[in-house]
């Protein structure tokens, strides 16, 4: 398992953060979801690799940036 924090763009208010929660709880391999609209961060503890992930958020409609 891997905690990963990856910054998302295009979050505006507390439905887009519920968004973005929903859509990752729902995969059976992220274990820990906290979205922060203050910081457009996601703190995710998983065992799946960043880009499955940032396919994830942008399937919610929203942007990962990934450095
Ligand atoms: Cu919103």
């Amino acid at each position: 398992m891997t905690r990963h924090e990856i910054k998302i763009e295009g979050m505006s208010c507390s439905g887009c953060v519920s968004a973005v929660e929903n859509v990752l709880k729902q995969n059976e391999n992220i274990y820990e979801v906290q979205v922060s609209l203050e910081e457009g961060l996601a703190r995710i503890e998983s065992d799946l690799d960043i880009s499955d992930i940032s396919n994830l958020i942008k399937q919610a409609g929203y942007e990962p940036k990934l450095n």
